[in-house]
């Protein structure tokens, strides 16, 4: 008999430090790399591992993420255990919790028990809806299932110097982890590797007695003590369950030679710039042509992308760049840069290293320069951003640490 794998989607996130592209939307709903989602990958990695039994638990600002899951991620109506389901927080524990959100991750999947009731899990997967990466989760339970772990957490070496933003495990010579710290302010060091730490990718598969024994346990006692990293995981140490630590590295995906080396937090706006730029780079680190590992996204309908060249002055041409359907270059020159659905680029106009959104339209002459640009934002004529960040600040734009320009929504100028 086959294993009964529940997959749960993590995707509550409020992912402030990605504000102002998280204004109007959680992290997971943040788009991508041209055409798709953050989450979107989450997704793939339990579909190209053949878990197709997907719960998306979501709270803050859910509505953006709500509406591509349902546009785009549908499967088939006659199979009951296929499904991805949006779980939004709804008290479903009103009588016993009284009125609370989730309070926190652990919390979320304590709050939706019954699911895994009803589904019969013997495995639940829950994953992070916040990264950018591959991974093959079917071999991450074989290994927990090998070991007979209560808890199996997907692990990642990481520079100790970048580390404390994540939860840091001791592990011994058989992969079992021995301790596990929240986000701690001097990472400890992976013995015989001092610069670089042991993090936890957000990632885990518990057995589902031992996630319900421990979600009843913690979840019980009062004001706090509902996330996962800082809760969930130190009480089943404490509590001397099985906790095995699953390393990425070894993590094999179909159509890829050599170790699995990519894993983003994409949490912060020049992290994100730069995994989009890796996209366009002449030899990406991520690759997203990989037909053996197919990365699904929402499928709206969008006519062909167009180039157009009217005259010599006004060549419409892209070098290093992506983008999706529907959009126009119509004159101007695009290079080393990420579109989106239905862009226009208008004659005379530079756009150069930018991540441009959905509807997105650049004037004539304008100039564009290492810039981000969120959807349904037509550009004026001869304007200029990423070129002064002065300038770009002193029109309430956000300019980062290194120097990328980020302008809103819908923003009129
Ligand atoms: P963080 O990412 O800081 O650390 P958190 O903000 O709780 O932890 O987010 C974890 C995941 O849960 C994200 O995918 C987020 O979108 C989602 N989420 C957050 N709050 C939620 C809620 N109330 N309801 C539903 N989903 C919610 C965690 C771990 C660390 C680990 C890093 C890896 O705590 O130990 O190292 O992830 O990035
Ligand atoms: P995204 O920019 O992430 O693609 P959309 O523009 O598709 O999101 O918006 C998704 C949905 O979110 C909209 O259809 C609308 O219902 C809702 N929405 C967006 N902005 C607001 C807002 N300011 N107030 C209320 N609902 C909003």
């Amino acid at each position: 008999m086959k294993p009964r794998v529940l997959g749960m989607i993590l995707a509550g996130g409020q992912g402030s430090r990605l504000s102002p592209l998280t204004i109007k939307r959680s992290k997971p709903a943040v788009p991508f790399g041209s055409k798709y989602r953050i989450i979107d990958f989450a997704i793939n990695n339990f579909m190209n591992s053949g878990v197709f039994s997907i719960y998306v638990l979501t709270q803050y600002k859910a509505q953006s993420l709500t509406e591509h899951i349902q546009r785009g991620w549908r499967f088939g109506t006659f199979l009951s255990d296929y499904f991805i389901t949006l779980v939004p927080a709804q008290m479903y524990r009103l009588e016993e919790l009284g009125p609370v959100w989730y309070r926190g991750t652990a919390d979320a999947v304590y709050q939706n028990l019954h699911l895994i009731d009803n589904y019969d899990a013997d495995y639940v997967a829950i994953f992070s809806g916040d990264h950018i990466y591959k991974m093959n989760v079917e071999h991450m339970l074989q290994k927990h299932m090998e070991t007979r772990a209560d808890l199996t957490i997907a692990a990642y070496p990481m520079p100790r110097s970048q580390a404390h933003q994540f939860g840091i495990m001791h592990v011994d010579e058989r992969s079992r982890v021995t301790a596990f710290l929240e986000k701690p302010k001097d990472p400890p060091p992976i013995p015989g590797q001092p610069d670089m730490s042991l993090t936890s990718m957000g990632n885990y598969i518990f057995s589902r007695r031992a996630l319900e024994e421990l979600l009843e346990t913690s979840m019980s006692g009062g004001e706090e003590g509902f996330d996962f990293g800082g809760d969930v995981i130190p009480r089943a140490l404490s509590d001397g369950y099985n906790v095995l630590a699953y390393d990425f590295h070894r993590n094999p995906i179909p159509g890829q030679a050599g170790p699995n080396l990519y894993w983003r937090d994409v949490g912060t706006l020049d992290a994100y710039f730069a995994a989009n730029m890796d996209l366009v780079s002449v030899n990406p680190e991520f690759d997203i042509y990989n037909p053996d590992w197919p990365l699904r996204t929402s499928s709206e309908f969008s006519p062909p992308a167009k180039f157009v060249h009217e005259s010599e002055g006004r060549k419409g041409q892209a070098f290093n760049s992506i983008m999706a359907g529907g959009t126009i270059i119509s004159g101007g020159t695009v290079r080393d840069s990420v579109l989106g659905r239905a862009v226009r680029t208008h004659s005379y106009s530079i756009v150069e290293s930018c991540v441009l959104f959905d509807n997105v339209e650049v004037g004539r002459h304008a100039h564009l320069r290492r810039v981000i640009i969120d959807k349904d934002v037509t550009i004026p004529p001869g304007t200029r951003i990423g070129l002064d960040p002065e300038e770009d600040r002193a029109r309430g734009f956000t300019v980062t640490e290194q120097g990328v320009t980020v302008v809103p929504k819908s923003y009129t100028f």
